[in-house]
This record gives structure tokens, C-alpha cells and sequence, in this order.
């Protein structure tokens, strides 16, 4: 296999007291649009991931987070056809701020067990039972 360039996303499961996870739809006209994904986005050069995190939150749901209330939990890898995609999930329960959909996305909490019902990115799909441990 050809070597593809590694590029680091970060993403988070946000969970409410109700232990649902926040997902978010992606919107028409980004890649992978319609599907449901874990918040998150690309990490810049020079940012440490939790650093990217925080401020894809803020940009893409309005909230601020402070970083010791991300805790990573596991790790995706997929490779598409001309990137290998590294892509931690954080679990984060605290944050400050009302979450709401900043580009257009329509977003969903939904229990760890129902997560499967909702089409997603084929790298967030493998992260699904270990939220079902953590969350069920
Ligand atoms: N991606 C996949 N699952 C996710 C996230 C946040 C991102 N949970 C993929 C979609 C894009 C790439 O990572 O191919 C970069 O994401 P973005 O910057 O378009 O959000
Ligand atoms: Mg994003």
C-alpha cells in the first residue's frame, strides 16, 4: 500500500447527565455530508490535540471546555483513499455554554446503544462499543 499522508483529527463524545452522547449531521456541501459524526475536526499544525479540540467545540457547538474535562478514551484509524486518518476520541461530561449548531449542523443526543441507528463516518463507527462499555 501506497504511504498516505497521516492527518490527526480529534473528536469528542460529548455526554449529558442523561448519559446520551451528542452527534452531530454533517452538513451539505462538506465531505461526507448526511453523515453523523462526533464533533471534532482536524488538528492544526502546532496545536496539541486537546488545544484543536477545544477550539473546534467553540467554533463548531459554542461551548467552551477546559481541557483537563477532556478525558481521551480510544483511538480510530481509517485509511480513505488519499489520507490515513488518526483520530482520537475524548469523552467530555463538563463544559460551559449552551450547545448549539454553529455550521449548519443538525445535532442528536443519543444513548451509547443507539448509536448505531444513525449512518456515521466509517472511522467513528468502530468507537460505538466502546461507548457502550463506558456509557450502558
Ligand atoms: N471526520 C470523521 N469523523 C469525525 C470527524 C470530526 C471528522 N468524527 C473526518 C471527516 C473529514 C476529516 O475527518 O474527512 C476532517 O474533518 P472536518 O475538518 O471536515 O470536520
Ligand atoms: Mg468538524
Amino acid at each position: 500500500m501506497a504511504d498516505l499522508k497521516l492527518t490527526l483529527v480529534v473528536a469528542c463524545a460529548l455526554v449529558d447527565a442523561d448519559k446520551r452522547v451528542l452527534i452531530a449531521q454533517r452538513p451539505e456541501g462538506k465531505t461526507l455530508a448526511g453523515l453523523w459524526e462526533f464533533p471534532g475536526g482536524k488538528c492544526e499544525p502546532g496545536e496539541r490535540p486537546e488545544q484543536s479540540l477545544i477550539r473546534e467545540l467553540h467554533e463548531e457547538l459554542g461551548i467552551t471546555v477546559a481541557e483537563p474535562c477532556l478525558a481521551p478514551l480510544i483511538f480510530a484509524s481509517y485509511g480513505y483513499e488519499t489520507f490515513h486518518l488518526l483520530m482520537p476520541l475524548y469523552i467530555c461530561r463538563r463544559w460551559e455554554g449552551q450547545v448549539t449548531p454553529r455550521e449548519g449542523q443538525t445535532l442528536a443526543w443519543v444513548r451509547a446503544n443507539k448509536l448505531r441507528d444513525y449512518p456515521m463516518p466509517p472511522a467513528d463507527i468502530p468507537l460505538i462499543p466502546h461507548l457502550i462499555d463506558l456509557l450502558m
